[in-house]
């Protein structure tokens, strides 16, 4: 997760990125608290969420040297 990550469920570790690729808002979510995105939500101009393969989006999440 990047350092301005929400903490959405109040346990102190930001949970949710939200950031943009080019008009879509992208919302990145780590589901079990490890600070790597478990699920990628694609939302467009015309509001339809999609899901997206995290490794599409965080291609190098696993790369230790990444942080
Ligand atoms: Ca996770």
């Amino acid at each position: 997760m990047p350092d301005d990550a929400f903490d959405t469920d109040g346990d102190g570790t930001p949970d949710t990125a939200v950031t943009v690729d080019g008009i879509d808002l992208v919302v990145a979510i780590d589901l079990d608290g490890d600070r790597f995105a478990d699920q990628v939500l694609r939302i467009g101009p015309d509001a339809t969420v999609r899901e997206q393969a995290v490794d599409a989006w965080f291609p190098d999440h696993d790369d230790p040297g990444d942080q």
